[in-house]
């Protein structure tokens, strides 16, 4: 008897350790103190009564249920859905414990209810987003999310477009138990001091949501064992609160892409015991970002980007892609010489920034926006959340060495031009410590390169216009009118942000038509040399890495209905430019590293 409940303690705390310590969002345990558990596996799932022979197809094949994370077009029947969908689980409230959801991403609109009552509201499929529920009685609880991947003015940013909009609940969810006054979010930024020290300013949000004023004590310790004591901090019930302070750090090593140092940074609360309440853990890379003479300088050494746009897209997974296949991308594009990617057109998942930080790779994240019409009705409301979440949430990735936004839109009117300068201007008062650009079409016409702090081309000559012989002289005659006063460009920067053609995979001809895989490997082969070898050329992002799905709306200008400019195809099999595209990247490797 003694024995048996002795096991039973056993398997409990087993049990208790694991819920502790899993952490669904990150490739890291981002607590120590607070329960977490991951809420990823099957789910209830069920479509609107409307719909009732798709609906009870689908509850057939599925037996009503469907995993977390996935999308729902891999369903026999959903592969062109758009709509709304159910999905259901329950979940535990403890004693004395607000119950926080956290949503790595769900397409594109989410709904939450606890038990019939509405608790949150979330659009964008791209970001991040968290739903406390601070009223529930201890024990057991149906959690309900109605998803919505629908198109219309309820979504200025997912429309019909040159990439798919999936639905479903896309990126990992958790559950965590949190006190009423709780850690929300820390920021740290890195700062070398002139003897060659680094500190952190960090900032630490805290909110309330219980129903009395709660105080406690805030401690931020780093890996390396330096430590900060930011005193106590109370807040009123339903309010937030911020702590600020500057925390030394002797001897770390700096982040760099050769040897990408990373460091725990752990903010701890405590209560009037003296006991840790909660915690919340990320992690820091020690390097400076700045944009000088030309040159994006980090940690004062000038750095030349070599890389592709990359869109979250799979044939068996669509955007929820496992992170055993984000790490094979990973390890292609370096395998390709690349040390970039961007993150075209959205926010991406926080494990694939987490592997950028592990592996040394240089990133450029962009909030949601690919070619949008600005008049849309909730176009600003939306550009502002999918902007600030991304840099609220990502703040801390070293690999992200500068903001982007608004993909190919207006810049050239001066309508547009003020979109550019309030989403511009917001990022930088979100974090004036990184460059921000965006990749422009507008050439010769753009009048808002003045907001950017790097300038970005999108530049398809040899594709949509001119021809290979044309990709050079094309450069020149832009860089030359950048360097003008009228552009407001002059002395930035420059990425060359896309160029590529499409090749369909196995279409080989010795003809080298447009659409094989020889045409492609000639465009990028001459793009790369140009571009590669240009002394005012920072960087360059090939469009793109791997063939990606795209809407119906533009099933007349791709065949397959897909975006077939990958190096790669969708299944990430090497198309004939692969070898071309390593070899010019080695290359440049060679010549700008020695
Ligand atoms: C644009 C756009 C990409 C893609 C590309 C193309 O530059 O930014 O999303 O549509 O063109 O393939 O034409």
């Amino acid at each position: 008897m003694l024995r048996k409940s002795l096991l039973c303690i056993l398997l409990l705390s087993l049990a208790l350790i694991q819920s502790t310590l899993a952490s669904a969002l990150r490739t890291f345990d981002t607590h120590k103190v607070r329960a977490t558990s991951s809420l990823d596996g099957l789910w209830d799932f069920s479509l609107p009564e409307a719909d009732s022979s798709l609906a009870a197809h689908t509850a057939k094949i599925t037996g009503g249920r469907l995993q977390v994370p996935a999308v729902w077009e891999k369903v026999p029947g959903l592969e062109n859905y758009r709509g709304k969908a159910v999905y259901e689980t329950e979940i535990e409230a403890v004693p004395g414990k607000a119950v926080r959801l956290l949503f790595g991403g769900v397409s594109h609109t989410g709904d939450v209810f606890i038990d019939g009552k509405k608790y949150g509201h979330h659009y964008d499929a791209y970001t991040p987003w968290a739903v406390v529920a601070a009223d529930l009685q201890p024990g057991t609880h149906r959690l309900k999310v109605v998803v919505d991947n629908s198109f219309g003015d309820h979504s200025a940013l997912h429309t019909e477009n040159d990439y798919y909009t999936w639905g479903g609940i896309t990126r990992p969810v958790e559950l965590q138990q949190v006190p009423y006054l709780h850690i929300t979010r820390i920021h740290a930024v890195p700062e070398r001091q002139s003897g060659g020290d680094w500190t952190l300013e960090i900032k630490v949000t805290l909110a309330n949501s219980g129903p009395t004023r709660r105080s406690g004590s805030i401690a931020v310790s780093l890996e390396s064992g330096a430590r900060l004591e930011l005193g106590e901090v109370s807040v009123e019930p339903g309010q937030s609160s911020v702590v600020v302070g500057r925390m030394e750090c002797p001897g770390v090593i700096p982040w760099s892409v050769n040897n990408p140092r990373l460091y725990f940074l752990s903010a701890e609360l405590s209560g009037s015991d003296g006991n840790p309440s909660d915690d919340l853990i990320d992690r820091v890379g020690f390097r400076e970002v700045k944009v000088s003479g030309g040159k994006i300088l980090v940690n004062g050494e000038s750095v030349r980007l070599r890389g592709f746009c990359r869109h979250e897209s799979h044939p068996a997974f669509g955007c929820a892609i496992p992170v055993g296949a984000m790490y094979t991308d990973l390890v292609l594009l370096r395998d390709m010489g690349s040390n970039f990617v961007r993150t075209s057109h959205y926010p991406n998942d926080m494990r694939f920034l987490d592997l950028c930080n592990e592996l040394g790779i240089y990133v450029w994240e962009e909030s949601h926006a690919r070619a949008i019409e600005f008049d849309q009705p909730k176009f600003m409301e939306q550009i502002t959340g999918s902007t600030t979440e991304m840099v609220g949430w990502h703040f801390n990735h070293p690999s992200i060495i500068m903001w982007g936004s608004l993909n190919e839109c207006h810049s050239e009117s001066p309508e547009g031009s003020e979109v550019y300068a309030y989403v511009l201007g917001l990022i930088k008062k979100l974090d004036p410590h990184r460059p921000v650009t965006f990749a422009s079409n507008r050439r010769q016409n753009d009048i808002s390169l003045k907001y950017a702090d790097i300038v970005s081309w999108n530049l398809y000559t040899g594709w949509y216009g001119g021809d290979l012989e044309g990709i050079g002289p094309f450069l020149d005659a832009l860089l030359a009118w950048q360097q003008t006063p009228e552009s407001g460009a002059a002395g930035k920067p420059t990425i060359i942000s896309e160029f590529g053609a499409g090749a369909l995979y196995g279409y080989r001809d010795p003809a080298r038509p447009k659409w094989s895989e020889e045409y492609q490997a000639d465009l990028l082969g001459a793009s790369l040399e140009v571009y590669l070898n240009h002394p005012a050329v920072s960087g360059v992002a090939i469009w793109q890495f791997c063939d990606i799905r795209i809407t119906d709306g533009w099933w007349r200008t791709r065949p397959r209905t897909m975006n077939n400019k990958g190096v790669v195809d969708q299944f990430r099999r090497p198309k004939l430019s692969y070898q071309v595209v390593k070899e010019k990247m080695l290359e440049a490797r060679e010549r700008w590293e020695k």
